[in-house]
This record gives C-alpha cells, structure tokens and sequence, in this order.
C-alpha cells in the first residue's frame, strides 16, 4: 500500500460561514473562557457557530466531528481531547471535503499531518512551556528539588509536551528529582486527590509542577490540608495563567506560572479567512506565552483571564 499525497479541501470566500467548534470539556475556566472567545468572534463576524462539548470523552468528540460532517458544515474548528482517537476523526472530515483547523491540542503526527489532512495547528509550543518551567526551577530552587508533577490528560498533546519539555531541562541535574508523577486528568478535583496520595508517599516533597492551573489549585487545597505552606515548604509551579492562579501568586501560594492563553477567537478566524483566500497558511500557528512571577503578578492581575 502506498501512502498518497492528499490535498486539502478548498474552503470557498464567503461572509457568512457554519462553521463547527468542536471543544473537549467545559468544567473549568480555561475551556469556558476559550468557547466564550470562539463565540464572541463568531458573533461579531456574523458566523454561525456549531458547538459541541465532548464532557470529556475522546468518543464523544468523535461522533461530535461526526454529526458536524453529516450538518455539513463549511470548516471545523476541532480542540483534539486526545491525540490518537482525534486523529482519524480530522481525516474522516477531510474525506467528507472539510477543512478542520486544530485548536489549542494537536493530534498524533504520525497519523494526521499540517497541509494535507488538517489545515494548522493554532497554539502553545507546550515543549517550550514545560521547558520554561524546568529552567525557572533550576534557577530558583532551594537546594535540593524533590519534585512531584500532576500529568495533564493522559494521551493529550499538552500533557506529553509539558512533560518532555519539563524533564529535559532537568535532565542529568543531581539535585533535582521527580520522586513521583500521576495524571490529575487536567481537572481540580482529580489533582487535589492524586496529591494527597503522592503526598501520603512522598512526605519529603518541596516542588509540585501541574501541567495547568486546575490541578496545582487542588494540589494548594491538598498540602493544606496536610499542614503543608504553598509557595514556602513546597514550591508550586503551573501552566495556564488564569485569574485565580495568578491572584494565588499575589498571595504567595504559588511561586511561578507560564501563561497558555485560551483567547482563539480573533486568530482562529483570521486564519480562517486567510485560508479561503488561498494564502499559504503555515504548518503550526504558536500563541505567545507571557509568565507570572513574584514580581509581576501584581500588575498582570487584570490582564489574567
Ligand atoms: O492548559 C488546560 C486545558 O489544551 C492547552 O487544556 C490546553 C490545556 C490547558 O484543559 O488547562
């Protein structure tokens, strides 16, 4: 079998399109604050946005693109839950003749590729991410690290990224270790739980690195609850940014954050349009990440989302 170069399915100009958002939950401030993005700018250009929340489940959000397929809509904005089982759900609508532009995750690069079964890929460089986070810790550390890291989404691109980049840049350091890593699911509840296990294990901890703001605020609530100081006996690191982290960074319960901004709208259907106008869109679209620190949380505060 010979693997054939595919073209991608034109997109015709046009000022009104349906257009599918396919997103992956919406229990958190993250997802909320990017559907309310997606719809705003949907609203403002005169679109019609065709929503559907996955709850969480990978199958779901395939039969999601599925009946996005069978509604025929013009293009499909897709959040891929997971990299693998979100692939063949990009080709299927490839196949049906609709471009998907991939929101914020990516799907498995092995099986679905930039420019010829997926437009582009619009969002954080999550190994850099991880990598920003690793360095600040090796800068800012007290002694020795013993590190606990609260995986996101098992099988998501963020959670492999975040978890490469991280390790890599602590790689080969004698006085920095993971003594544990679990995936909290990216939600709060499930890493308030999975740390007060670790924590049970591991009572030497003074680091926690969550892969998004969710879980190092019910990682916050768990070392509390064990009598533990956030920010003093144990460092927490974080990535997302959101309003509440930062407020906590103010606070002194969390020591740094990389920003992963969920604003899509403006730059998903700017991208849009480019791409019905036939101009060569490139393979990744990388969003700009800001951190907080100490020093800047103050006056970022407002600008949090
Ligand atoms: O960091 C997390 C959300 O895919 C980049 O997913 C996104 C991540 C984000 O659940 O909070």
């Amino acid at each position: 079998v010979f693997a054939v170069a595919q073209s991608l399915p034109k997109l015709a100009q046009k000022t009104v399109y349906k257009v599918g958002f396919a997103q992956t939950e919406s229990n958190n401030p993250w997802r909320i604050a990017q559907t309310k993005s997606m719809q705003d700018e949907a609203k403002r250009l005169g679109h019609q946005l065709v929503y559907t929340d996955a709850a969480g489940s990978a199958a779901k959000q395939v039969s999601d693109v599925d009946s996005m397929i069978a509604q025929r809509v013009d293009a499909i904005f897709l959040a891929p839950r997971e990299e693998k089982p979100l692939a063949a759900a990009v080709k299927k609508a490839r196949a049906a003749g609709i471009p998907v532009i991939l929101l914020d995750r990516n799907v498995d690069q092995k099986l679905a590729k930039a420019g010829s079964d997926y437009v582009t890929f619009i969002g954080s460089d999550f190994i850099e991410e991880g990598r920003r986070v690793g360095n600040w810790l090796a800068k800012n550390k007290k002694g020795e690290a013993r590190i606990i890291q609260l995986l996101g989404t098992t099988g998501s691109s963020p959670a492999n990224d975040r978890r490469k980049g991280f390790e890599d840049a602590i790689k080969g350091k004698a006085d920095m270790r993971i003594l544990a890593s679990q995936t909290g699911d990216f939600a709060r509840d499930k890493g308030r739980q999975v740390m007060e296990t670790l924590l049970q294990a591991n009572p030497t901890v003074n680091v926690v690195y969550a892969h998004n703001d969710e879980m190092a605020i019910g990682a916050i609530a768990a070392l509390e609850a064990a009598g533990k100081k956030p920010g003093k006996d144990v460092m927490v690191l974080s990535i997302d940014g959101g309003r509440e982290i930062v407020k906590l960074l103010v606070d002194g319960k969390v020591n740094y954050v990389v920003e992963c901004n969920p604003k899509f709208g403006p730059k998903a259907f700017e991208t849009l349009k480019d791409y019905a106008a036939g101009k060569t869109i490139p393979a990744k679209i990388i969003n700009p990440d800001r951190e907080f620190t100490s020093a800047n949380a103050k006056s970022l505060l407002d600008s949090a989302y």
